[in-house]
């Protein structure tokens, strides 16, 4: 498929998705979105990637959603076209695993983004904020709900209220990020990282994302329940039974994603 907005290649059996809207630092316009979304089903689809990294440019992972795009409208514009909710989670749901890597501002819907990826590995430039208060709106897709999650209530209420801007140590130390990296290694390393992933068995790695993942939406009890059936549930898995054989044979599994 063609794209406007982004560049989509394949590195062995990992997917690179790279925002590209240079002049505008990456705002996350309507075709982007859009854009972003195919390329995501392509890769959800393609037997071939086991993970897949988002990334932007050095300057910019991205700078928000379009504010050009969105500052003639109006609240009965937005609230019957249920403005730009189409189509802005979709990283949400894909399976395969997602890794944000992020240099640069990740501002507003570009931080937001950067957060719905399953974890961020951060260039030692990295720039995180929620600053739609200085553009007079709140944020719109997870700043005051996702945000809290990672850096706990005080650091993301600070940013979502004053619009501070969180630097790359900062970000690792408050849990953001998972990592830093040298700017110009973010890339190679995270390739490498989705890489590690893409070699494990797909439905172990795509089931430990879902146990992950549950723990954001209930109750400890509950959680540990799914993360318990889900553990015997990969005893079903050739896969599972040729990693503990490979261990005890002391030599590296064949793991053939079944
Ligand atoms: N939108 C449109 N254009 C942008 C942009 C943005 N968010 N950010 C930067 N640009 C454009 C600039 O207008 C400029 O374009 P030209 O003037 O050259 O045509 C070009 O990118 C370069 O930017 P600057 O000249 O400003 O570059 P600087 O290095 O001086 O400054 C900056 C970099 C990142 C500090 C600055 O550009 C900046 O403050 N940008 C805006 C950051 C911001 O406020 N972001 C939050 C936007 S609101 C929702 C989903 C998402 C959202 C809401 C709802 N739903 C699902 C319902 C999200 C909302 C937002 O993100």
């Amino acid at each position: 498929m063609a794209y406007e907005h982004i560049l989509v290649e394949t590195r062995g059996n990992v997917g690179l998705i790279t925002l590209n809207r240079p002049k505008a630092l990456n705002a996350l316009c309507a075709g982007l979105i859009e854009d972003l979304g195919n390329a995501l089903d392509e890769m959800e689809a393609n037997d071939e990637i086991g993970a897949i990294v988002l990334t932007g440019s050095e300057k910019a992972f991205a700078a928000g959603a379009d504010i050009k795009e969105m500052k003639d409208k109006e609240y009965i514009d937005v609230y019957m076209e249920n403005f730009i909710t189409k189509g802005w989670e979709h990283v949400t749901t894909c399976r395969k695993p997602v890794v944000a890597a992020v240099a640069g501002y990740a501002l507003g819907g570009g931080c937001e983004m950067a957060m719905m990826c399953d974890f961020i590995l951060a260039a030692d430039t990295a720039k995180f904020g929620q600053p739609e208060i200085t553009i007079g709106t709140i944020a719109g897709a997870g700043g005051t709900q996702r945000l809290p999650r990672y850096v706990g209530k005080s650091k993301a209420m600070e940013m979502n209220l004053t619009g501070r801007i969180m630097e790359a140590d900062e970000a690792e130390r408050s849990g953001l990020v998972s990592r830093i990296i040298p700017a110009d290694d973010l890339i190679d390393e995270a390739i490498t990282t989705a890489q590690k992933i893409a070699n494990m068995s797909r439905p172990v790695a795509m089931a430990a994302k879902e146990a992950v993942n549950r723990a954001f939406e209930t109750t400890l009890k509950e959680g540990i329940l799914f993360e318990r059936r889900t553990f015997h549930a990969t005893f079903a898995l050739e896969d599972r039974k040729e990693g503990m054989e490979a261990f005890a044979a002391k030599r590296q599994p064949q793991f053939k994603n079944r």
